[in-house]
């Protein structure tokens, strides 16, 4: 009866016609509360008011006399950076749950000027009132000079550097490249360069510039068509207009020189090489073509809320079933997690992504000598992208925008789609046994689809695409998934397939991609029951045993068990995993209650995205890298401890700004303290044509680690879920099922949200 009225509701909804079928969009009852401008929760990144009050603060009442944007000269006061200062934990705590006072709200800026880089706090927010240097702790370099300067800051300054030795070389430029230059005007035959790598000598900014083919978007990418042409851009001194080419590399040939490349040009010294363009050789295009795979063109399933949302959101606070959580963005870091509770027990204080490490190795200066580098020199928040609904994210799915500072405008920007929330189902069950009578039948079938909440970012950072998902289970797990898609880094090679000392695989003619390996450092303040937590493994181990088995007779065999191990300081918690010798990884809090059975009610951390970092220890540069030797490192918590790497540790690799075992080295007691786990998952990537062309695919790629409860709960807590499924033979061999009485009403359609994609961010709001 009740189906019957829907039904004729929604066609009447609808005005269709009889007889078509027809389901009603879900109703759109998810209850989202805008977070209010004024109002800004204690972890929320800095709002739109508040970055304002940050630039006229700086600009007119500091007298720091700083310039913003696109206009700024290296001889200005640059802003560079301006997000919100963590808060101090016990402040955050002593509001949070004892009531106290609401911190004040400030913020962190970063200025970069020709002398260095300085930061300072401003504050109160909205309003600054007031700018002090940081105080920065001991295991971090101080004095940040200008070679420690991040590079983005000035990518204007570079291209005119490039267009000046262009220029210069202009003659070559047209005869290789049948008229492409890096001039204003040059139409559809431009040339550009590539995100610049890093050459680390120390007191020196070096980067290799791998010059590439515009191609037009419709057709392809820029990634794909490098040129047998790199300069090494020497941006050492503070005046950019005595920048230049330190080196240039040219159809594999090396000149100290622009003008020494082109004087060997003209007198004929030089192997020269012409490099013909013809569009339709372009193979970068991400349109789709081919034969189509299906017979038709019917679309694949998707995702959506069949009953109405099952989760609310307040400001950046979800709830969702046992789960409540905030989430913010971070200009320097990107996507953070605050306060994970789970029935209203914390978890966790702070999930966040930390650093984006490449290692890349090449046959060209610029491939072979990038090494190690950071995307977080970037800044990883700076690297957003708007996400697409219906691909980036299942119909149906809420999606938040979010707004930072940009130090390219100057100003803040708003980033629609930044984020996007959806409850999804996973492709395994949760959970399923089917009682086999052994006679023909069954005692009973009892089963649960594994529907569960995500918090998704994509991180798009240069050519690389990085979608963090950030998954609340029924069960009381969490998971986070990285992946990486996008377009490949490549270098021009003329080389036919090498055999001896592989470097990588051409993916198309004179087009090779270097192998590189992707890690990712998470930070994971473990909040289990508390602040005070301790940490052990239980390994799982093997040992001989003898059983006597009868009188006279012994078997001679193997036997598991589990070893215990408390780690009660910060070395004996740096792990460098082995495959050979499994471990749970676990935490709890000594002094909370013990669950029913009288167990620690603790989680464990399972790293399912291990990739070793195989630069040895002795390599000079190790301390800029540092975290990516350990995938789980565990800490004792300090506020001045609060990221595993810096924007500046790209150059001077050899002194770096901040080494991450300074973290570990002083070997702090970890045993019923505030601790962080740091947490790397990464994949060695040799990027191909069948897995890599025109972009990395994801599929088999997805890396992962889960926090997941042990002895936490007394039974698992998705028993109480309405998405179980009970089925028992009834007395006349029917059925009888117990679920979710909505299961049997008509579903109803995706919710009509509005499919744009608009993939501008604006400026001015
Ligand atoms: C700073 O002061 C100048 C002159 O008093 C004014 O024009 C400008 O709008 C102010 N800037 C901001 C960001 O308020
Ligand atoms: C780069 O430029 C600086 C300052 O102009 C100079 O001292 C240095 O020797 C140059 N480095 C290289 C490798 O050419
Ligand atoms: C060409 O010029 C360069 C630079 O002046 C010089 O070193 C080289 O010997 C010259 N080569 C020929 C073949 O003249
Ligand atoms: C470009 O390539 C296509 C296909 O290989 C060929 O048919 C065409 O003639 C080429 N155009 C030029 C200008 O070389
Ligand atoms: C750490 O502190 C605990 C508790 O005070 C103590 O039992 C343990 O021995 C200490 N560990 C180390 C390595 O000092
Ligand atoms: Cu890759």
């Amino acid at each position: 009866m009740i189906k019957l009225v829907i039904l004729v509701s929604c066609l009447l909804l609808l005005g269709s016609r009889e007889g078509e079928a027809v389901t009603c969009p879900c109703p759109d009852d998810v209850d989202i509360k805008p977070s209010d401008e004024n109002k800004p929760s204690i972890f929320q990144e800095l709002t739109k008011l508040e970055i304002d009050g940050v630039l006229k603060y700086l600009q007119n009442d500091s007298g720091l006399d700083v310039k913003l944007g696109y206009g700024a000269k290296i001889s200005d006061t640059i802003v560079y950076v301006i997000e919100k200062k963590p808060t101090p934990k016990d402040e955050v705590l002593n509001h949070i749950d004892r009531d106290g006072r609401r911190p004040v709200r400030e913020s962190r800026v970063v200025l970069a000027t020709s002398s260095g880089m300085t930061e300072y706090t401003v504050g109160p927010l909205p309003k600054p009132t007031y700018h002090r240097k940081i105080k920065y702790p001991k295991w971090r370099k101080t004095g940040l000079k200008f070679t420690d300067r991040p590079y983005p800051i000035d990518s204007f300054a570079i291209a005119k550097t490039i267009q000046r030795e262009g220029r210069k070389m202009k003659q070559l430029l047209h005869e290789s490249f049948n008229g492409f230059d890096f001039e204003d005007d040059c139409g559809n035959k431009c040339l550009t360069y590539n995100d610049l790598r890093s050459k680390v000598l120390q007191g020196n900014r070096l980067v290799w510039a791998n010059v590439l083919r515009v191609v037009p978007p419709l057709i392809g990418s820029i990634y794909g068509y490098p040129l047998p042409l790199q300069i090494l851009v020497n941006m050492t001194s503070t005046d950019p207009d005595s920048w230049n080419a330190a080196k240039v590399w040219y159809n594999g040939q090396h000149f100290d020189s622009t003008d020494d490349l082109m004087a060997n040009y003209i007198n004929g010294s030089v192997s020269k090489i012409a490099m013909s363009y013809n569009e339709s050789d372009v193979y970068s295009s991400m349109r789709r073509r081919g034969t189509g795979k299906t017979r038709r063109a019917n679309r694949g399933p998707d995702c959506f809320p069949q009953d109405g949302r099952r989760y609310s959101v307040d400001g950046h606070r979800v709830k969702y079933m046992d789960w409540e959580f905030e989430f913010t963005y971070r200009q320097t870091t990107g996507p953070q997690l605050f306060d994970v509770q789970f029935k209203k027990e914390r978890i966790v204080y702070e999930l966040s992504l930390q650093e984006i490490l490449l290692s890349y190795t090449g046959t060209t200066p610029y491939g072979s000598q990038a090494g190690v580098f950071f995307d977080s020199e970037a800044l990883l928040g700076n690297s957003f992208s708007p996400l697409s609904p219906g691909v980036d994210c299942p119909k149906g799915a809420t999606y938040f925008d979010s707004s930072i500072f940009s130090f390219i405008f100057g100003e803040k920007v708003v980033i629609p789609n930044l984020f996007c929330i959806f409850e999804y189902r996973d492709d395994q069950v949760l959970k399923r046994h089917y009682d086999n009578n052994y006679g023909g039948g069954y005692e009973f079938y009892g089963g649960m689809p594994n529907n569960a909440l995500v918090l998704r970012n994509i991180i798009s950072s240069y050519n690389y695409d990085y979608t963090i998902s950030f998954i609340f289970y029924q069960n009381g797990v969490i998971g986070t998934k990285v992946s990486a898609s996008g377009y490949v880094l490549c270098e021009f090679t003329h080389h036919d397939v090498p055999i001896e000392d592989l470097l990588g695989f051409k993916i198309h003619e004179n087009v090779l991609s270097m192998f590189h390996q992707h890690l990712f450092n998470f930070k994971v303040d473990m909040d289990i029951l508390g602040e005070s937590n301790s940490h052990e493994t239980l390994a799982i181990k093997v040992r001989p045993v003898t059983h006597d088995v009868v009188s006279g007779i012994q078997e001679e065999t193997y036997e598991q068990f589990l070893k215990r191990k408390q780690k009660s300081s910060e070395r004996q918690a740096a792990y460098r995993f082995q495959y050979s010798k499994p471990k749970y990884y676990l935490f709890y809090n000594n002094e909370a209650r013990r669950s029913k059975l009288g167990y620690k009610r603790a989680y464990y951390l399972d790293n399912q995205g291990v990739s070793k970092f195989l630069f040895p220890d002795k390599w000079s540069k190790m301390g800029s890298a540092a975290w990516a030797k350990y995938q789980l490192a565990v800490t004792r918590r300090h506020d001045d401890e609060d990221t595993s790497t810096t924007p500046y540790n790209t150059f001077d690799q050899i002194d770096p700004v901040l080494n991450f075992d300074s973290y570990i080295s002083d070997d702090e007691n970890i045993t019923d303290k505030d601790l962080v786990a740091w947490v790397t998952v990464g994949m060695q990537h040799l990027p191909n044509s069948a897995t890599d062309v025109p972009v990395t695919t994801t599929s088999g790629s997805t890396l992962s680690f889960y926090l997941k409860p042990f002895n936490f709960f007394d039974e698992d807590p998705s028993t109480s879920s309405y998405d179980n499924v009970f089925i028992t033979p009834g007395e006349n061999g029917e059925a009888v099922v117990e679920e979710n009485e909505n299961n049997a009403k008509e579903s109803c359609s995706h919710p009509n949200d509005d499919p744009n994609f608009d993939g501008e961010y604006w400026v001015k709001p």
